[in-house]
């Protein structure tokens, strides 16, 4: 495969960008080699600078449910465009964009347009910070919020990937308010919420979380959080970044029944553009500037061309919502193939699906929380990861991370797939 042009882009790349790329996943530095540069996307599709095609599971992260550059929001982009890109002023199509969101997720009463999940979960906290007037907070190990400094300890993604889950730079004031529990131990949260009795404005949690690699959400434990968010009066924030509109089309809370107090979007609710959000109970979205003092603001929050790329996304969600009965029967062909190449091979490596996110580990057993999911061999990910890639399969470059599909992957797509999954499993193992 001639990766001639991506490896001098990277060079060239590397004296101008901090390792030549704008976000760290994206350089294969846990999986080796250099990164291909990517030129277009279509559908299912990705093709390289140097012309070689892949069938993707990224999906820039999760944002493009409907594969890459679909037609319908295509022309909204282009029709939006006609009339400027932002103006900085407030338009007609924020408020069916809010409208539409609060419709599609009952728990948002309020919701308040962002350009990041990063912004989007900082700004939640904050909320809830002003709201409770309490300081501290508490994550669970792995889980990824976005790169806001008091999020940066023991954080997933990038973060883990790269071995700085608990960043430099990050102060010790900032960290001292951030409290780390385990995913699916409800123990390990009333263990922090009693030693700081009183302190806790918020707990943070992905509802399934997707930067440790996927890992489920215990349902006992997630009815166990939120009684005991509200005995201890603590706002209760999905991070639905990456599961919202993703899972279901009122998100991971639609799948499990239960009310955040506050939800932060992102991905999703851009199709691409730059869009995060944050929302959820009315008498806290109150508190927050302009109606309240909690301050938070953004020269291009809910600007024309992200909301008409968002609102062609959520309102076809909302017209079709048989959507999420596709992704779920390619997901699932998907999965019975992977599980009969690893049952033909021999291995019980771990898989995780919920709808149409995905993660198999390199670690046999099951992977619940954190410290299983690092049992994963990463040295044996990263040479799968170029198997796949040499046979035009194209991967999260990092185990700790999700794989997604599309409405966009054909049966054909899944086919080469599990096929180049076979074969790559053969040659690594
Ligand atoms: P952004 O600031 O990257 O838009 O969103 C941060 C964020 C917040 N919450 C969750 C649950 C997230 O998954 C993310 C971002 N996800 C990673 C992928 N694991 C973004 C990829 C990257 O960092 O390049």
């Amino acid at each position: 495969m001639n990766t001639q042009k991506s490896e001098k882009l990277f060079e060239e790349a590397k004296k101008y960008i901090p390792g030549g790329v704008n976000s760290p996943v994206r350089a294969f530095k846990s999986v080796g080699g250099s990164p291909v540069f990517i030129k277009k996307g279509y559908g299912s599709k990705i093709e390289d600078v140097d012309g070689n095609e892949y069938v993707e599971y990224i999906g820039s992260w999760g944002p493009h449910l409907f594969g890459h550059n679909p037609e319908f929001i295509k022309q909204a982009l282009l029709r939006a465009v006609e009339n400027g890109t932002s103006f900085g002023a407030p338009t007609e199509l924020e408020v069916e964009m809010a409208k539409l969101i609060s419709r599609l997720v009952p728990s948002v009463e309020m919701v308040r347009m962002v350009n990041s999940g990063t912004e989007a979960t900082m700004s939640a906290i904050r909320a809830a910070r002003g709201f409770t007037k309490r300081e501290k907070f508490i994550k669970f190990e792995g889980c990824y919020h976005g790169h806001a400094d008091y999020f940066l300890i023991k954080a997933g993604s990038g973060a883990l990937t790269l071995g700085v889950p608990t960043s430099p730079g990050v102060t010790q004031g900032n960290a001292s308010d951030t409290l780390v529990a385990d995913y699916n131990d409800i123990e390990s949260v009333k263990k922090l919420v009693s030693s700081n009795k009183g302190q806790v404005a918020a707990v943070i949690i992905e509802p399934v979380a997707g930067n440790m690699g996927v890992v489920k959400i215990n349902e006992s434990f997630l009815k166990e959080l939120k009684t005991l968010c509200e005995e201890e009066g603590i706002v209760l924030i999905f991070d639905e970044v990456m599961t919202g509109f993703r899972v279901a089309k009122g998100g991971a809370q639609e799948i499990y029944g239960i009310k955040p107090d506050l939800s932060t979007f992102g991905k999703i609710i851009g199709s691409g553009l730059p869009v995060g959000a944050f929302g959820g109970r009315k008498d806290i979205m109150e508190m927050v500037a302009p109606s309240g003092p909690i301050y938070q603001a953004g020269t291009l929050s809910g600007n024309p061309l992200a909301m008409s790329a968002g609102y062609a996304t959520l309102s076809y969600i909302k017209e079709h919502p048989e959507v999420y009965r596709t992704l779920e029967e390619k997901s699932q062909y998907l999965e019975e193939g992977f599980r009969d190449n690893l049952k033909a091979l021999s291995k019980d490596y771990a898989w995780n699906r919920v709808g149409s996110m995905m993660c198999m580990f390199f670690t046999e057993g099951s992977v619940t929380n954190f410290a299983s999911a690092v049992k994963s061999d990463t040295a044996m990910y990263g040479k799968y990861f170029h198997e796949m890639l040499k046979r035009g399969i194209y991967l999260a470059p990092a185990q700790f991370e999700a794989m997604f599909v599309s409405t966009a992957h054909t049966k054909e797509d899944l086919d080469r797939t599990i096929k180049a999954h076979y074969e790559s499993l053969k040659v690594v193992i």
